[in-house]
């Protein structure tokens, strides 16, 4: 008689908003990073995927995911199939050593994905898309590997997933290796080190990016004249001064430096041929806005961020929410007439 028993396990995973940011591969098929980033977790109660993991062998067809109750083509997903392999071959592993174990790994799994969030509004969808799959395969089969173990899986699904596994502060080291085995996430601060870090979330626009991020980061480092310095000069010094402002909670420090990576990855996508616009006016407006709010206060008591799209990030301290949350709605809508989506004082995650 065959055993029907359904396996099943759940999980849930954050976005992550970078404040240095990962644009360009050194190996695309291993989603190896040119530069090392750094990323700010974001709360899951306004932003997160939940997703759940099942298999039987009760289950006819091919492994299947199914996305906001949409099915996807898994199959001819490269990045998918890699984190799959990946995670039946560690709970092989796992069977290998306790012949009591039922045999996971021959079974279909199913895959049920939800997000809380608009899938296209370009909030780093594929992120927390990506962390919840590994984490929820991870379950299923009770893996022993730990949340960094775990992102060096995510990150072949995308590679900014991997900084999703983590809560609070977290750095994904480019590494050196061929084969990425040093190309890992590590939390270098949980969310109570710094719990009045606030982010402030402007949904400019919530169309599909015009330049998806994988083909405009390989444009950028075929074509882009400044993106060499960026990688190999700018990025590990500011790498270090990020970390620097975050053990120290030192908030201008952090806003100039999240500030200034964004214009200058912003910059490089300007460079490329052909050029790659991700911001529109009213980022633009964003932009000038925190400037006049920072301009007002005497010091950085805001800092925008902007990934490949159009959103707008504002990361402030809790005791400025009236100061950044209340003037920014102002300025924004008397110099745009503009009155989109705005989320605000979202605070930081924990896993
Ligand atoms: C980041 N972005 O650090 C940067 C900033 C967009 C701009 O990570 O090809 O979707 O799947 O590895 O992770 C978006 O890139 O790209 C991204 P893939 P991913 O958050």
């Amino acid at each position: 008689m065959s055993d029907s028993t359904v396996y099943r396990a759940s999980t849930t995973a954050p976005v992550n908003i970078a404040v240095i940011k990962y644009w360009g591969k050194r190996d695309t098929a291993l989603n190896l990073p040119t530069n090392s980033s750094l990323s700010v977790t974001l709360s899951q109660k306004s932003l997160k995927t939940h997703t759940t993991a099942s298999c039987s062998s009760s289950y006819s067809g091919p492994d299947s995911l199914l996305l906001n109750g949409e099915p996807e083509d898994i199959q001819s997903s490269k990045r998918t199939q890699a984190c799959l392999q990946l995670l039946r071959r560690f709970r092989k592993d796992v069977e290998a050593k306790d012949s009591s174990l039922p045999k996971l790994t021959d079974m279909p799994l199913k895959l049920v994905s939800i997000n809380n969030f608009p899938t296209a509004a370009g909030l780093a969808s594929s992120a927390a898309g990506f962390a919840a799959l590994v984490r929820a395969i991870a379950n299923l089969y009770e893996l022993p590997h730990s949340p960094t173990q775990l992102s060096l899986i995510a990150r072949q699904g995308s590679g900014s997933a991997c900084r999703s596994l983590m809560g609070g502060y977290v750095a994904w080291r480019a590494g050196s290796s061929k084969d990425g085995q040093d190309s890992i996430a590590e939390e270098i601060a949980p969310v109570s080190h710094w719990p009045e870090m606030r982010a402030l979330i402007l949904v400019v626009s919530a169309d599909k990016k015009g330049v998806a991020s994988t083909a405009g980061m390989q444009t950028t480092v075929e074509t882009s004249t400044l993106f060499k310095a960026r990688a190999e000069e700018i990025v590990p010094k500011r790498m270090a001064l990020m970390e620097e402002a975050i053990q120290a909670k030192d908030f201008p420090k952090f806003a100039e430096t999240t500030m200034k990576d964004s214009n200058s990855f912003h910059a490089c996508c300007l460079d490329s041929w052909p050029p790659i616009h991700y911001l529109n006016d009213v980022s633009r407006a964003a932009m000038n806005a925190v400037e006049t709010i920072n301009r007002r206060a005497g010091e950085l008591v805001a800092a925008y961020t902007f990934d490949a799209g159009p959103n707008a990030v504002i990361y402030y301290e809790e005791k400025n929410e009236k100061l950044v949350a209340g003037v920014f709605r102002y300025v924004l809508q008397a110099v745009t007439g503009w009155d989109g989506e705005y989320g605000s004082n979202i605070p930081l995650n924990d896993r």
